[in-house]
């Protein structure tokens, strides 16, 4: 499994009447069946809530209940697992006529504003939500947030090359320094080692003590620094949310 960093109140244990895995499964399953028809081109979305989607369009084509479906994963991940489920596959260099993409989100906000990246795949899920006309976004409650960036890490995905430069760059900018608490860590993996995307970059982590004042001047000031390849803020891209609830059901927000 890729590393995750870690969100400051992740919940481990059964909440409800449902645990946190049920309701992932129960919201992932419920994107397919609400969205998800045959003859269409998915985008498939990464982490341990996508996952559930990708199982039940594998489920869904095996039983007969889909056909015809195609999909363009968001991840080397999720594409061993669609290949293992014999999901048919091309890549967004074959086509981009997306018509819908299912993907987790790390925080959630009430605009439907996202933090996403924490496992690590946030350029590959931007490139294919941004060209999906339905983008569904499938989380548990422990992800809605009031504002982002303040129940963990904020992903950066940068180039390796001076990625201590573009760092201090990115811990300079007016947007982010101006947050309580602001600082900026080089993801690991195993301890010692950068952790590295799907792409050979790394990504730096911003962590606050409060949430980000301005996403947006925020979202704009990161793609101004050069060395920054893409950051996790997903701003006024999802159509809907589905909310996995400890009683097992599901809101749409
Ligand atoms: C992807 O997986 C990411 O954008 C997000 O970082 C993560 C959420 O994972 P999980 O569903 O395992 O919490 O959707």
């Amino acid at each position: 499994p890729q590393p995750q960093a870690p969100r400051r109140h992740q919940l481990r244990m059964a909440v409800g009447t449902v645990s946190q895995d049920e309701m992932k499964k129960i919201v992932g399953y419920k994107a397919v069946d609400d969205y998800v028809k045959s003859d269409m081109l998915v985008g498939l979305g990464t982490g341990s809530t996508a996952a559930f989607a990708v199982e039940r369009i594998g489920e869904k084509l095996k039983s007969g209940e889909l056909s015809n479906i195609v999909g363009i994963p968001t991840s080397e991940r999720t594409k061993e697992q669609a290949l293992s489920l014999n999901i048919p596959l091309v890549t967004l260099d074959d086509r981009y006529d997306i018509d819908v993409a299912i993907d987790g989100a790390d925080e959630v906000d009430p605009n439907l504003d996202l933090v996403k990246g924490r496992g690590g795949a946030l350029l590959r899920e931007k490139l294919v939500e941004e060209c999906a006309k339905e983008f569904v976004v499938i989380v548990d409650e422990t992800k809605l947030q009031k504002g982002l960036g303040v129940d963990g890490a904020m992903p950066v995905e940068v180039n390796k090359f001076c990625w201590k430069f573009v760092m201090d760059r990115i811990k300079g900018l007016p947007s982010i320094k101006a947050v309580k608490g602001c600082r900026a860590e080089l993801r690991m993996q195993d301890g010692d080692k950068p952790y590295e995307t799907d792409n050979q970059n790394y990504i730096v982590d911003l962590y606050f003590d409060e949430p980000l004042a301005d996403a947006k001047q925020a979202a704009s000031e990161l793609l101004g620094v050069t060395g920054v390849v893409e950051h996790g803020l997903f701003l006024n891209m999802a159509t809907v949310c589905l909310v996995g609830k400890p009683d097992g059901t599901v809101d749409a927000i």
